[in-house]
């Protein structure tokens, strides 16, 4: 196992000041390492982790991206229209989820596992699996030197466990996730509910699952694309998009579309932990938010903040009644704990669509 701590030596011994990304669980240990040194940035997605990247490197700085290979749908655009033509070299690492085997993860990785190298191969861009059992980290910068000679990217595929961990971030104490989400889960009833993906869907199927619910593994950041195509779909129906701060920041604009489209049918709740909690609780950005300000701004017809139990009973009932599109922010802190077992552990993901599809919607 490589450690953590050693590789970001050897990393800023080379000239790599910057990094920029989204995480992975599996990279924990080197964002806690750069973290501490200031050198790392929380990107909102994987495209403008490289182009910050690209950035720095245009100025002078050479930097480094950490994604996880999920994130590569986010990345290739950027790569493909302005690492490549405008010869910008950036090293990127990037986790190898899925992969070697598909079936030891998680369904939504299984995809990208199998073709993360294949798809670099034929985009034509140096690559190399970094091994858990190397030695001596010189390979790893005699391949990255080669690449950045020649003015390309570079990338390095990270197994699971090849890095060291990083510690455990300590829960936040107070309102959690998995508490706000039962408080909130009697108010669900009769709606349709799409869930985020990471942990946050796990604990509501925990909580108790219904047909009504789509649990949207993956595709992080488009539980509000979905809602919104969901509510416009099928106006009778109340619409109801749990989301987390680090998925909502991911794909931002997304707000603007339903703020200028008004769905009246879509109530938007978000669980603002200050973190990316289901990767190891790494922060994001979502702190300088202003919500109420951003959701107006928009054109949401309402906003409503709570901060603890009391305020989710005196202001979510009426929320989720008021005329949508409704953003309700739920300020809650990082919670202990494993999660419980992810939802397509006990229902196939086809299976979930197919039972999706077929609930009983009021209206048609
Ligand atoms: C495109 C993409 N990038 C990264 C990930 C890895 N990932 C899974 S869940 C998650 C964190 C989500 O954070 P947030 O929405 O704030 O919810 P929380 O985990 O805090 O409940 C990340 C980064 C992913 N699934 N997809």
């Amino acid at each position: 196992v490589i450690e953590a701590t050693e590789l970001a030596r050897g990393l800023v011994g080379r000239g790599f000041g910057r990094f920029a990304g989204v995480p992975c669980s599996h990279l924990d240990g080197l964002i806690q390492v750069l973290s501490a040194e200031g050198r790392y940035v929380a990107a909102a997605d994987e495209g403008a982790a490289l182009a910050i990247a690209a950035g720095s490197q245009l100025s002078g700085q050479r930097a480094g991206v950490l994604i996880q290979n999920s994130g590569l749908g986010n990345l290739v655009n950027p790569l493909t229209s302005l690492l490549i033509p405008f010869r910008i070299p950036v090293l990127v690492f990037a986790t190898l989820r899925g992969w070697p085997d598909a079936a030891g993860d998680e369904p939504q990785h299984s995809v990208m596992g199998r073709v993360t190298a294949a798809l670099l191969e034929e985009i034509g861009v140096p690559h190399r699996i970094l091994d858990p059992e190397a030695t001596s980290l010189d390979f790893l910068f005699d391949f990255v030197e080669d690449a950045f000679e020649s003015e390309q990217p570079a990338f390095v595929l990270v197994p699971r466990g090849a890095v060291t961990a990083g510690v455990r971030r300590p829960a936040a104490g107070g309102w959690s996730t998995p508490e706000a989400l039962a408080d909130l889960v009697p108010l669900l009833s009769g709606r349709t509910v799409f869930a985020t993906t990471g942990y946050l869907s796990r604990h509501l199927h925990a909580l108790g699952d219904r047909a009504g619910t789509f649990y949207m593994q993956g595709a992080m950041g488009h539980a509000l694309a979905l809602g919104l195509g969901a509510a416009l779909a099928s106006p009778e129906e109340s619409v109801v998009v749990l989301d987390g701060d680090g998925a909502l920041l991911m794909h931002l604009g997304t707000a603007s579309t339903v703020g200028a489209l008004r769905p009246r049918n879509l109530v938007h709740v978000v669980f603002d932990n200050g973190a990316y909690e289901s990767t190891g609780g790494q922060p994001t950005t979502s702190g300088a938010i202003d919500w109420r300000g951003f959701a107006e701004s928009v054109g949401y017809r309402a906003a409503f903040l709570c901060r603890d139990p009391e305020e989710l009973a005196q202001r979510g009932p009426a929320g989720l009644e008021a005329e949508g599109p409704v953003l309700l922010v739920l300020e809650v802190g990082i919670g202990s704990g494993a999660p419980p077992p992810r939802a397509t552990a006990a229902l196939e993901p086809a299976e979930l669509t197919r039972r999706f599809s077929a609930r009983a919607v009021a209206g048609g």
